[in-house]
């Protein structure tokens, strides 16, 4: 190999011997060789063959202002040019954190007004595992120490991350887990409702939550963790019945609810946050992704008055936090970026134009013989691809069947992810009507491709 002359074989080549890539098959990858990504611009990127390629996932849910925005750049360089790190931890801060912090607050429903930051969503949920454990702690409950979530729901990848969130393979590589942490069945309907009606699922699946909360023990529950709308586990949207009930029971056994927005944060369903969607009142709110559109790593906590008070009150030092908690060039692009979602209207957008045209245009996918059904809100949607419509059959090899059509995407130039046997997308917010037409009918050829190769047409 002539590692001098550049191109896709040399890149690929270098990346098999030394590149080891987050949750892959590395032996796998090494067999055929890794994509190499190298330009972009709005919703689309380009790899170094040439391809254009609609990011249907806005990169991975994080680039919500889209590709090669100048005013996020420009933020970032004036920032390293002025200041481009100190830390916050001994009596000082910057301006980008502190002015990060309050827009932050500008957007958060009432009560939520204090932010502490991180680096990404893992080290925001990890933030959030200690805040809500001490809280109990210094206000004379020790043993609230027990935290629920649900199977499927992704976290992050930490230590914390891994052990709240329910993904089964994840949890059985490097544990043991952290002690004292719960999963629940999730609320997704079309794949476990069985002759249910929405509504009763919602409500079954939320009181499966008091269930546990009531098998524990009231006493040892600290907090309820969920996303809004579960993300990696595939686009999981619950019943309309399902946060509300959830709700009720954590205010019922003053068990605290936190919140992981990563996914749903900064616009996605159409509103700042995927609680305000639901009907959510959390007391804390885990935060990543969207808050600088993926330009620069940045999370971020924002904490409720209650636990914020109790914490600050009483527990002296929070002795937690990290050497780029609040970083300037990061905080001064996610602060340039709320600007942006604010001053261009992105968030209303999505609620009443895109979105719903988004979701109308998906909807067209419902005749083809593979598409189950289509979930979603906002900018976010997940489709199950089914062996048979009526009755209804799931796919024996459910993941091989949504790579296969993930690689039809990928090759006929869009970018849609499978979970399983579910087809998901989260293209950026700023996507234009035209392009969500080119994106379903690139996605439209790719189930046709699939269908075929299933020998189904
Ligand atoms: N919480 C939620 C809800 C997430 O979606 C994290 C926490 C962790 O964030 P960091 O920044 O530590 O990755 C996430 C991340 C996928 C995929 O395959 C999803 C995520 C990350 C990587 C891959 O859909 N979500």
């Amino acid at each position: 190999m002539n590692l001098i002359n550049k191109g896709t074989a040399y890149w690929q080549e270098l990346d098999r011997q030394h590149h080891w890539h987050p949750f892959t098959d590395t032996q796998a990858l090494n067999a055929k060789g890794a994509r190499v990504i190298t330009r972009s611009k709005g919703v689309y990127l380009w790899d170094s063959d040439g391809n254009r390629i609609l990011d249907g996932m806005a990169g991975l849910w994080c680039v919500a202002l889209g590709y090669g925005r100048r005013e996020l750049v420009d933020a970032a360089t004036s920032q390293m040019l002025e200041l481009p790190y100190y830390n916050n931890f001994f009596q000082t801060t910057t301006v980008p954190s502190t002015e990060l912090a309050a827009a932050i607050a500008t957007v958060t429903p009432d009560g939520l007004d204090r932010v502490f930051f991180a680096n990404s969503g893992s080290e925001a949920v990890d933030t959030a595992i200690r805040m809500v454990r001490t809280f109990w702690a210094v206000e004379g409950q020790p043993a609230k120490t027990w935290l629920i979530a649900r199977k499927n729901s992704y976290h992050g990848s930490t230590i914390g991350g891994t052990s709240v969130g329910g993904q089964g393979a994840q949890r059985a590589q490097g544990g043991p887990n952290l002690p004292d942490i719960a999963h629940v069945d999730q609320p997704f309907w079309y794949g476990e409702g069985g002759d249910m009606s929405l509504e009763d699922f919602g409500l079954e699946r939320a009181r499966q939550i008091e269930d546990k909360i009531l098998e524990l023990g009231p006493d040892k529950v600290a907090a309820v963790f969920g996303e809004p709308i579960q993300g990696a586990g595939g686009v999981i949207v619950p019943p309309a019945s399902y946060w509300p009930e959830v709700m009720r029971i954590c205010r019922k056994y003053d068990v605290l609810l936190v919140a992981d927005e990563v996914i749903c944060g900064f616009g996605r369903t159409g509103n700042w946050f995927g609680a305000q969607t639901y009907g959510m009142t959390p007391d804390l709110m885990t935060m990543a992704k969207g808050l600088s559109s993926g330009y620069l790593p940045i999370s971020a906590v924002a904490v409720g008055n209650r636990v914020a008070d109790g914490l600050i009150a009483k527990a002296g030092e929070f002795c937690h936090g990290f050497t780029y908690s609040g970083h300037p060039a990061a905080a001064a692009v996610a602060l340039r970026n709320i600007e942006l979602l604010k001053s261009e209207g992105i968030v209303e957008r999505v609620r009443s134009d895109i979105g719903p045209y988004f979701q109308e245009a998906l909807a067209s996918l419902a005749d083809h013989p593979l598409v189950g059904k289509i979930d979603g809100i906002g900018l976010i949607a997940g489709i199950s691809l089914v062996d048979s419509k009526s009755p209804k059959k799931f796919f024996a090899e459910a993941g091989k069947i949504g790579l296969i059509c993930r690689d039809h995407c990928f090759n006929n130039g869009l970018i849609m992810r499978a979970v399983g046997a579910r087809m998901v997308l989260a293209p950026p917010l700023v996507i234009t009507k035209d392009e969500v037409d080119e994106l379903v009918s690139l996605a439209r050829k790719a189930l046709d491709l699939t269908a075929r190769d299933l020998g189904r047409t």
